[in-house]
């Protein structure tokens, strides 16, 4: 395991090095200098954090409890009830696994609502925007498409999905099952981790987990593991349908960091995860630009925070403000008239920083308020007027902080990116070298030698890692090793922010391999494209990894293997949140190595820790790797992905 110095951790924020963003690091000087209270004043203030919680054995499952494991034997050694490390441990994780999938499917629930209610002519608001990609999922989970209209089959979806959340027979979930590849389906159903239902899988791993119900820890993660899985069929519903409702993104250019901000504009932050409130805003804030002007603006500025941010970003080319952890930075600017939030990853800690500046904080959706903030409910019979009413109140706040006069803070940083990667815009991009096969452009790159393999950047920022360094070294260590990267979240954020998501990086960081494969992109799709191609592929949101479980299922086939055959590994390089324990788990059943950068609470146990790194290799082909040093993890990537592309050579 690797050995984390938790003790030693300076306490206060001004003597450690917080992160390698030259903006947010602008920033934090200045809260600091302000007395603004950050996540990174936060952070310190809770060191040293309790290690039975780090090490997953505290167990507060009952109220008898709570109760910590203390030692290997004794009546220490166990919970009240008798539990062991490893039950805690793996209680606690697939908890973790459940909150995850309930997040990323709950989102896509929101979107099948919509598809349902614009079908029967509720959502007036709504469209469909990508008819062909309507076709494509109605074809893809088994539905007749000759003869129907595009209405009549969006209702078919919407009502096929509604039917993975609550199915009562265990055949699988459709959305899932039309995306894996066979032998995957075949290990899923040996292995008893195909999920029956999302909702059912969730609510079966709260009653496994209940105080008295199941104690072994192997039986524990296998439900951990059917229930990512269920968090996978969610993430392709909510992948799908945003793009049936709001387009299939396409290659786009913007730009990333606190300078996209500005101060003679109306500036507000879309921020959260959710497009059907935030796509509303981005159509209507280009109707309301004339107002804006009246009021005295140069106009309205958007730009995103989180996932929220990606999905705009990757339709509409709004650019990116920050990610998760520098959120409360944006706010500290004071040039932000509106931030606006719907669902996850949103700081409570917003507030606090909105009172100092003015800025009006506005939640959207009824599972998620936050005290002292605006609420405009968001209901998809009136999405537009909930849009406009955002809007409007951000045009009076910009008038409000006019005349104020109050000095902004804008650290003049900011990066050209391109985004919009979708599954379809890469295969594209593929197309224009094999129109017949375009995935075997990729599958023969490897083949070839020219790039080492793929690797799926993925995840949130942790401040156990300084922030985003992790993210950056990676990166750039495994360009120069030839690997192709695409990737989702605020990773992506990262990498956008400080300067690796367009060519000028590949000129800087890119291996003579991958700088070759690139450019071969390039020069085949030149005439369609806005600039030349990026470093790293942006694909999406979070719910969008499943565009790149698309991708390695689509290689799995042209290769003739199963996933674990392929050489594609992942990196979640400051993981947090539950739904990357749901991601991550997920991703190591279907058979890749997985790693991640911040310790998830797992060290109680060396049971459960041999399970997740070694153990699940040899039943699903992939596990984690779980590396805090980001020269040693990029170094194990490349390794493991060099070895899957030797192997698979000996063997073509
Ligand atoms: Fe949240 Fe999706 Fe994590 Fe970023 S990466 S901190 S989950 S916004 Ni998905």
């Amino acid at each position: 395991k690797p050995s984390v110095d938790r003790k030693n951790r300076k306490k206060n924020v001004k003597d450690i090095k917080r992160t390698n963003d030259p903006a947010a690091l602008e920033m934090l000087d200045y809260t600091i200098e302000n007395n603004i209270i950050t996540a990174f004043d936060r952070w310190s203030a809770q060191q040293p954090q309790c290690a039975f919680g780090y090490q997953g054995i505290c167990c507060r499952i009952c109220f008898a409890g709570p109760c910590r494991i203390k030692g290997l034997e004794g009546p220490g050694s166990m919970g009240i009830c008798g539990a062991k490390d490893y039950t805690i441990v793996a209680r606690n994780a697939i908890r973790m696994m459940a909150g995850g999938a309930s997040a990323h499917s709950d989102h896509g629930r929101e979107l099948v609502e919509v598809l349902y209610h614009m079908s029967e002519g509720k959502a007036p608001d709504y469209e469909i925007r990508d008819a062909d990609k309507l076709k494509c999922v109605a074809k893809k989970i088994g539905l007749e498409i000759e003869g129907k209209t595009d209405i009549e089959l969006a209702k078919e979806v919407a009502l096929a999905a509604f039917e993975d959340y609550g199915r009562h027979t265990s055949e699988g979930t459709t959305f899932l099952k039309a995306n894996l590849c066979e032998k995957r389906i075949k290990k899923y159903e040996e292995t008893d981790t195909m999920p029956r239902a999302i909702d059912r899988e969730v609510v079966e791993v709260m009653h496994r987990t209940h105080v008295g119900v199941d104690a072994d820890p192997v039986n524990l993660i296998f439900g951990g593991v059917k229930c990512s899985l269920a968090d996978l069929t969610g993430e392709q519903i909510s992948t799908d349908i945003s793009d049936i409702l709001f387009g299939t993104p396409k290659p786009v250019m913007s730009e990333a960091n606190l300078g996209v901000i500005e101060p003679d504009k109306v500036n507000i932050i879309l921020h959260g995860h959710n497009p059907v409130l935030s796509q509303m805003v981005v159509d209507t804030a280009r109707e309301l630009e004339d107002e804006a002007k009246a009021a005295g603006a140069a106009g309205i500025q958007l730009s995103g925070i989180c996932c929220t941010g990606n999905e705009v970003l990757m339709r509409n080319g709004v650019p990116i403000a920050t990610s998760y952890m520098a959120q409360e930075l944006a706010i500290a600017t004071g040039a932000v008239d509106v931030c606006v939030v719907d669902v996850q990853c949103i700081m409570p800690g917003l507030r606090n920083v909105c009172e100092c500046f003015n800025t009006k904080l506005v939640t959207t959706m009824a599972i998620s308020k936050i005290p002292g903030s605006y609420h405009f409910s968001f209901e998809d019979a009136k999405a537009k007027q909930s849009a406009e009413g955002i809007i409007r109140l951000a045009i009076e706040t910009f008038k409000q902080r006019k005349e104020s006069g109050r000095p902004v803070q804008v650290p003049q940083f900011k990066n050209k990116l391109m985004a919009g990667f979708s599954f379809e815009a890469l295969l594209d991009l593929f197309a224009a070298i094999n129109p017949d096969n375009p995935i075997k452009v990729l599958t023969d790159a490897i083949i070839d030698g020219e790039i080492t393999g793929v690797c799926a950047l993925a995840g949130c920022n942790n401040l156990e890692a300084v922030y985003e360094k992790s993210h950056t070294d990676i990166i750039k260590e495994l360009a120069k090793n030839d690997v192709f990267m695409v990737g989702t979240g605020c990773v992506m954020q990262a990498a956008a922010k400080q300067g690796l998501m367009n060519y000028e990086a590949v000129e800087e960081y890119a291996g003579p391999g991958l700088k070759k494969f690139i450019d071969r992109l390039y020069e085949a799709n030149k005439d369609k494209l806005p600039d030349k191609l990026p470093l790293t592929f942006h694909m999406g949101s979070c719910v969008d990894n499943s565009r790149i479980f698309n991708l390695w299922t689509a290689m799995a086939n042209e290769y003739g293997v199963d996933v674990p055959k392929v050489p594609f590994v992942a990196t979640a390089p400051e993981g947090m949140s539950e739904k990357a324990v749901a991601i991550g788990t997920w991703v190591i059943a279907s058979g890749i190595p997985c790693h991640v950068g911040a310790m998830p609470p797992l060290e109680g146990s060396n049971l459960v820790w041999s399970v997740v790194t070694c153990i699940a290799h040899d039943v699903f082909g992939g596990n984690f790797i779980l590396e805090t040093d980001p020269q040693v993890a990029a170094q194990k990537l490349i390794e493991a992905v060099k070895y899957r592309a030797w192997k698979l050579k000996i063997h073509m």
